[in-house]
């Protein structure tokens, strides 16, 4: 059975809902990050960046959630586009569009908005901007189709939703104004039964995460705090 490391995160929980949506049996395992789970040995072992997503399907491990999705596509053939090469260009283009920017831009924006101990001008406008472009080409997109590659939903829907679904988060409360159609895809994505079981893993498992941003999540989380390279 897939063991799938997790926590309630925005990279996480889109695995959650390929795994859901795929109806593989897996068993979910928490990785607590503000405890500093994703730093022991053990879980290196899986995920040598320190993060989560990740998972082990017997003896196959795979981190990084864009290729956790590609991974799970590929082994079930489900949630992806017609063959062909013009499709499978446009999957490949979409995935690291959303893992390369729209995920780090939404991530880093949060990050000076949310968590950094002073407010930078220079940094949240940059973040900020760059999250609200990438927004804006998903924006365009589909306000010309249903879904990222067209008629069929797939697994760019699902990559996008992880971040797109906490825009209220990320950018603020006032842009889901802005981008109608994407609200309207995730929107969508988030009614289906497989989102809200994905969203329900940590109760259905009665697991628990520690909420405290105290010193020691910010130690596991944010390292850089306390190590000055630069
Ligand atoms: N590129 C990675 C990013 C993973 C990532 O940043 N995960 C966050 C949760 S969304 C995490 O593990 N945070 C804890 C930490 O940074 O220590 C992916 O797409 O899976």
């Amino acid at each position: 059975m897939i063991k799938f490391y997790y926590s309630g995160a925005p990279n996480p929980m889109k695995v959650a809902l390929m795994l859901e949506e795929t109806g593989l049996p897996y068993e979910p395992v928490p990785v607590d990050t503000r405890k500093g789970d994703q730093h022991k040995p053990d879980y290196l072992a899986i995920n040598p960046n320190a993060k989560v997503p990740s998972i082990a399907d017997g003896d196959v491990k795979v981190f990084d959630s864009s290729a956790i999705l590609m991974y799970l596509a590929e082994k079930t053939g489900k949630f992806l586009p017609p063959k062909s090469d013009k499709s499978r260009a446009e999957l490949l283009s979409w995935m690291f569009f959303i893992s390369s920017g729209v995920g780090p831009f939404s991530g880093q924006s949060v990050h000076f908005r949310n968590y950094a101990p002073e407010k930078i001008e220079y940094a949240l406008n940059r973040y900020m901007y760059e999250a609200q472009r990438h927004y804006g080409i998903v924006e365009a997109r589909l306000a010309k189709q249903k879904y990222m590659l067209g008629d069929t939903y797939t697994i760019v829907d699902m990559n996008l939703w992880g971040w797109a679904r906490l825009i209220p988060n990320a950018l603020g409360e006032t842009y889901w104004a802005k981008f109608p159609n994407l609200k309207r895809l995730i929107d969508e994505i988030s009614a289906r039964d497989a989102a809200k079981r994905a969203l329900a893993i940590k109760e259905k498992h009665k697991h628990t995460f520690k909420t405290e941003l105290d010193d020691e999540a910010k130690r596991a989380m944010f390292r850089h705090m306390h190590e000055k390279v630069a």
